[in-house]
């Protein structure tokens, strides 16, 4: 690969800022929250001590400050395993790669990234309004199959294909995993699981309004195989940082039980609990 990057590939806003962010690389931390829903920004930069800067385009939204001295960032993704491609290649470009020059850097930073959304539950005895920690991904979504070298194997990845019954999807199919001294942080967390990420909301996450499903026992099979929750980003953020070398967590408020037909009743509130108890372990 060619050391400079093109104007074509590398693409860059008038003011030099990577061009879907908006932002310049001194305009995050090394430590960032990532949230799907970019009203959820203001409701986390508000415990921050001072907030230094807020940008934005698009979906996605930064607040940059400090929360009890140390400067933290968060930062809203939109929906979707197809703006994390963006989140996480401009993210990475911002902290190692010289945007003058257009040039790798020589020295590599790692950065960590702490999702924090919402998800439905697959598995009947999870509560609604509780903190789910990810340990392994599998994503549906088949973004990884676009870049070499992605090939992620381990015990969970290993006996969910062996009894994966799904040939149409199969091929779409890749793992990811926590990074783990991230989920040292989390280790008091209500529930630690395993999440599908979906390319959609309804049928692949086995919803049926007017148009059907693949099967009707999507979820209890996805269950079965083991996972325990579904939404619709992880899957992307724990590939692409292994394979940029940053490191990366999710915990999702769960908002629905999908095998008991539940929905929260509160989620404002739990959202906010879920706001602290990140905030708290993560800053210390
Ligand atoms: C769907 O409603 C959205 O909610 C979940 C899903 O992953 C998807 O982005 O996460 P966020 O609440 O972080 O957006
Ligand atoms: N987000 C999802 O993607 N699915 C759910 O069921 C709830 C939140």
């Amino acid at each position: 690969m060619l050391n400079k990057l093109a104007a074509s590939e590398l693409v860059l806003n008038d003011d030099g800022s990577v061009y879907h962010l908006n932002l310049l690389p001194e305009d995050i931390a090394d430590k960032i929250i990532l949230v799907g829903d970019p009203d959820r920004v203001p409701k986390v930069s508000k415990y921050f001590d001072k907030i230094e800067m807020r940008k934005n385009k698009r979906e996605f939204y930064t607040h940059t400050g400090t929360l009890r001295g140390e400067r933290i960032s968060v930062m809203s993704t939109g929906i979707g395993t197809e703006n994390i491609d963006i989140v996480m290649n401009e993210l990475d470009a911002l902290v190692n790669i010289d945007l003058k020059n257009k040039e790798f850097k020589t020295e590599h930073k790692a950065l960590k990234l702490f999702r924090m959304g919402t998800c439905g539950s697959v598995n009947p005895g999870v509560q609604v309004d509780n903190m789910l920690v990810t340990q392994n991904v599998v994503g549906l979504d088949g973004l990884m199959h676009f870049y070499q070298d992605y090939d992620f194997e381990n015990e969970f990845s290993r006996s969910f294909l062996e009894k994966f019954p799904y040939p149409k999807i199969k091929p779409m199919l890749y793992f990811a995993d926590w990074a783990e001294d991230l989920g040292e942080l989390y280790k008091d967390a209500k529930y630690h699981g395993n999440t599908a990420t979906f390319p959609g909301f309804y049928a692949p996450q086995g919803r049926q309004l007017r148009l059907k499903a693949v099967d009707d026992k999507f979820l209890e099979t996805l269950n079965d195989l083991g996972v325990t929750n579904f939404e619709m980003e992880t899957s992307a953020i724990y590939a692409l940082s292994k394979l940029l070398g940053h490191k990366a967590i999710t915990v999702n408020n769960v908002i629905a039980n999908r095998r008991r037909g539940e929905f929260s009743a509160d989620h404002h509130t739990s959202e906010k609990k879920l706001i602290e108890w990140v905030l708290e372990r993560i800053i210390q």
